[in-house]
């Protein structure tokens, strides 16, 4: 057993924990350049902070989709010359496992009339036959949003190193009702019953966030859609849309175009305005070509997300090989842009995730792809150790800068739970006000992860269990208010409601992966996923620590505890 039980530890005491946001941070555009770094090669890459496990490009930015054929390719937004946005071409890399990945070429990029400005996100889609065809959005020479194809040159390739786009791209541009400016990434294709295919193209109109639609018997020629599939007042610009039908009471993925059977589907945007990804469940009408979300899923800034915290452009794409959907998201640096210059790299794609409609049908469920696990190295374990109010414990044994952990806390006491308004549902100021180290009734409990040996340096994960007049709710948080010595860094605190039945269930379950800056959480068995990224200064290597605490006046249990050192795959 690699626990010390230092249960004799006493957990410092901050009662008032003051958050300033600093107002630079909050502002930053997706595509706002920086033209003094755009074009900066780094002179070496690395840094104490360089992830070990999760999708990197050899150096510079990404933030990108994905799709699939025989291998798994990822494809990213790049910037082959600077660690910032900016020369945005469709990076590629390809990998069986999804674990170890292999750099190749760029796909796409810019060079024709259609493109010449920008190769901005888009999806792939496999034709019948097996033949895969990427839509992008390229900005062509009047600097307009116009959506483009490209085929591979040579399907016999199986890594389809090669893309050709054809002359009569493209093949959507925007007509009068369309904001030139703001009409791009379009979806994965779907076909209905009716021999169409269906594409769906982020936009706006005012402040009125929307996805267009589009239809094509060939994929070439493409009609606008009276209305468009979905669109929800007073969101802004809809980035990455995502249109997919998940299972009822199944957690296998579904094609795309999958429709028969029991079946919902989801639709996901990036909110432009709030940097975050949401969704909702809901039902899709083909013959009114509608979408509608299901009464309670919400369509704006307070509805569900895939992930509470630094994620946003993400992707989904059904695996045939496994029957699964997967969701790849972008989770940006926290730290300053000269960081990012100085380090060479920016952005890191989080581990690729199933998704499936959770039993209830109102919520996903997300798990790390199993393929994860075999960088799993040397275990440590522990069971049924009983954290008082105020202790804590130490994992030892392996190295916790590089680590999966699994664990289950056990849970009584629910009565001393702290009492909330029963209107008051935004986490993520619940997180803010109520820190790690501020005493609570049932919480807060969780994990210090990347903890210097002092303690100074310590982002905390945790719960935090209230009660309303009618049920108990479970707030998840990350806190990284303390997370590192450094200064200029951003430290939002990260907070969602977990859906879980904690009077009928006594436990809730936690997963985490870290690794060096990435901090990825998975509460209740996936219900509530929060990523971070945090800079210690001193926690870091060998000198990181790992810890679980109970700052709640109700006794938990640690019930079961395994964490793993994670090995480092074959990263590009
Ligand atoms: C297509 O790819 C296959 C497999 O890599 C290769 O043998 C063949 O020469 C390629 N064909 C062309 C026209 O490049
Ligand atoms: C079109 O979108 C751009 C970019 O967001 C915005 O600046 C502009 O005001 C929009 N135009 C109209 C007519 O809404
Ligand atoms: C990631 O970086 C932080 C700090 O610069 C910004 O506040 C976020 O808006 C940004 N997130 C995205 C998705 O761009």
């Amino acid at each position: 057993m690699g626990v010390s039980e230092v249960l004799g530890g006493r957990v410092p005491l901050l009662l008032f924990v003051l958050f300033a946001r600093a107002g630079d941070w909050a502002s930053e555009a997706s595509h706002r350049v920086f033209p003094e770094y755009q074009d900066h090669p780094a002179a070496r890459v690395g840094g104490r902070h360089r992830t070990g496990f999760h999708f990197q490009p050899p150096m510079h930015w990404i933030n990108g989709p994905m799709y699939y054929k025989g291998v798994y390719h990822l494809f990213y937004q790049y910037n082959p010359k600077g660690a910032v946005w900016g020369n945005i071409v469709w990076a590629h890399s390809v990998s069986t496992d999804l674990v170890n990945w292999t750099p190749l070429e760029p796909a796409i990029f810019p060079s024709e009339p259609f493109d010449v400005n920008g190769c901005w996100s888009g999806s792939a889609t496999i034709l019948p036959g097996d033949k895969p065809v990427i839509l992008y959005t390229g900005v062509d020479s009047l600097n307009r949003q116009v959506q483009n194809i490209a085929f591979p040159k040579n399907l016999s390739d199986p890594f389809l190193r090669e893309w050709v786009k054809p002359g009569y791209n493209p093949v959507i541009a925007p007509d009068a009702g369309v904001n030139a400016s703001a009409f791009r990434d379009p979806t994965t294709a779907w076909m209905t019953g009716d021999g169409h295919w269906h594409v769906a193209v982020g936009s706006k109109r005012g402040q009125r966030g929307t996805v267009v639609l589009y239809r094509s018997r060939d994929f070439i020629d493409w009609v606008k859609a009276k209305h468009p599939l979905h669109s929800a007042a007073g969101t802004g610009m809809w980035e990455c849309p995502d249109f997919y039908p998940v299972a009822l009471r199944r957690k296998n993925g579904l094609d795309t175009s999958a429709s028969a059977g029991s079946v919902k589907h989801v639709l996901k945007v990036s909110l432009d305005v709030t940097r975050y990804d949401y969704y909702t469940v809901g039902k899709y009408y083909p013959a009114a070509a509608r979408y509608v979300p299901d009464s309670g899923s919400v369509d704006d800034r307070t509805g569900l997300r895939y992930d509470y915290g630094n994620f946003y452009a993400s992707k989904t794409f059904f695996d045939p090989a496994k029957n699964r959907r997967i969701l790849w998201g972008w989770s940006n640096e926290s730290d300053s842009r000269s960081s990012d210059v100085a380090k060479g790299w920016a952005g890191v794609q989080t581990i690729p995730r199933s998704v499936w409609l959770d039993d209830g049908g109102e919520q996903l469920v997300q798990w790390p792809v199993e393929e994860l696990e075999t960088l799993r190295g040397k275990e440590v374990r522990a069971h049924n150790v009983v954290l008082r109010k105020g202790r804590y414990f130490e994992i030892n044994g392996i190295r916790t800068s590089q680590t999966d952990v699994e664990m289950t806390f056990e849970v009584r006491g629910l009565e001393k739970a702290e009492r909330l308004d029963a209107g008051w549902t935004d986490a993520e100021s619940l997180c803010r006000w109520n820190g790690p180290d501020v005493r609570g009734g049932v919480g807060p409990f969780g994990l210090w992860v990347l903890a210097s040996g002092d303690l100074r340096e310590r982002t905390a994960v945790f719960f935090r269990v209230f009660r309303t007049p009618h049920k108990h709710v479970v707030l998840m948080c990350h806190d990284p208010t303390r997370s590192t010595t450094a200064a200029g860094v951003w430290k939002p605190s990260f907070g969602g409601l977990l859906n879980v039945d904690i009077k009928k269930d006594g436990k809730i379950s936690l997963r985490t992966l870290i690794d060096a800056s990435v901090v990825e959480s998975f509460g209740g068995g996936g219900r509530t996923c929060i990523t971070s990224r945090v800079y210690p200064v001193h926690a870091v290597g060998d000198n990181a620590h790992l810890l679980a605490f109970n700052n709640g006046e109700a006794t938990v249990k640690v019930s079961q505890l395994r964490a793993w050192q994670m090995g480092s795959p074959a990263m590009n």
